[in-house]
């Protein structure tokens, strides 16, 4: 028979290789479908026992959360765990990056006054500028340190900063408030432009060029960035699309009200915390009424003395700056808060409303 012809010499060889062949494939199979099935069971004994790992430091981390949200009423655990120096989406409308400026434009001083900061948050927004301004543009960093109390913010802070050397510290001998702090920071300045910014912000790429290129074109423009968010619960950065502008309502409280984009570029009083101003005009305006105390009213007091004084706040939706709103200041007022805030006002509206004040007065509304 033929099969019995093939299974003869050479071709009983070849079967037999053929057969073991087979049984050592299916053998071969077998071991390594178990050795698999060992290192999933390893693998997944492994995310067991990490996830228990995991619940039991939950507890932990969301105690540390609300230990970070008390120090500074936004979500200090993540900021410090953030990079200093993290990247974060251009946020620009698109025709922003085409835009050219002038090659001559002014240097500018930037001014962060703080008490009691947050380290990482503090860190972040000077890194902020000194990676996203350019260098010739940009004289110095001027950090005033208003009388803090943290530790970290003498030493530690003044040798993490010695590596920069356009950055300056200028220590308060005493709590003086954020406007005679800024005070302080200007006196000092040596830019053509003073850009006073807070200090828990993160600036956006090409934030700094429109701003000094407004000042350059008329030094009586006072420029602002257009204010982005950054979240105070996960410090993500969120882009600001439809267009505001500052404004007050009676008794001289500030609010922000929406505007077709044509119209954003008048803005009548500024928020406060972010702007750039030419120095020479920042005198000439008499600067910030130096009796003002603490916080409160000064974005009023510098807007009334801008519009009254031939100059005009702009807000420029190329610049564009992330910040951190609070829920409440982090820091303690050395009197009654509110009595602060009022007094502030009060100042303003008599100095600067005329017939006006009367509306300041008599409104119903409580602060
Ligand atoms: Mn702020």
């Amino acid at each position: 028979m033929k099969v019995r012809r093939y299974l003869r010499g050479s071709g009983r060889v070849l079967a037999f290789v053929f057969i073991a062949s087979v049984i050592w494939l299916l053998f071969d199979m077998a071991a390594l479908r178990m050795s698999l099935n060992d290192v999933n069971s390893q693998l997944l004994k492994e995310r067991v026992i990490r996830e228990r790992e995991l619940l039991k430091q939950k507890p932990r981390v969301t105690e540390l959360v609300k230990g970070g949200w008390d120090e500074g009423h936004f979500n200090v655990y993540l900021s410090d765990k953030i990079p200093v120096d993290r990247a974060i989406p251009d946020t620009r409308p698109e025709m922003c990056a085409q835009n050219l400026v002038h090659d001559d434009l002014p240097s500018t001083s930037v001014i962060f006054c703080f008490v009691d900061e947050v380290w990482s948050t503090l860190l972040r927004s000077v890194h902020s500028v000194l990676n996203r301004s350019p260098p010739h543009l940009l004289k110095e960093i001027i950090l005033v340190d208003d009388f803090s109390t943290k530790d970290y913010l003498k030493e530690p802070l003044d040798k993490y900063m010695s590596q920069f050397p356009k950055v300056k510290i200028i220590r308060l001998k005493e709590r003086q408030g954020l406007i005679r702090a800024r005070l302080a920071g200007a006196a000092v300045a040596k830019g053509e432009v003073l850009t006073f910014l807070d200090s828990h912000i993160e600036c956006n790429v090409g934030w700094l060029e429109p701003l000094l290129e407004r000042v350059y074109l008329d030094r009586k423009k006072v420029p602002c960035p257009v204010i982005e968010v950054i979240s105070d619960k996960d410090m993500s950065y969120m882009l600001v699309d439809n267009f505001q502008r500052g404004v007050f309502k009676w008794p001289l409280v500030f609010g922000w009200s929406a505007l077709p984009e044509e119209y954003i570029k008048k803005c009548p009083v500024m928020a406060g915390g972010l702007f750039s101003i030419d120095k020479k005009y920042f005198y000439e305006l008499g600067a910030y009424d130096p009796g003002l105390d603490v916080w409160g009213g000064e974005n009023m007091e510098i807007s009334f003395k801008i519009w009254m004084c031939g100059g005009e706040i702009e807000i420029i939706p190329c610049s564009r700056v992330g910040h951190i709103f609070r829920g409440q200041n982090p820091y303690k007022f050395p009197k009654d808060r509110q009595k602060t805030v009022e007094r502030n006002l009060v100042r303003v509206a008599e100095v600067w409303l005329d017939e006006y004040k009367d509306l300041f007065y008599d409104c119903d509304c409580v602060l």
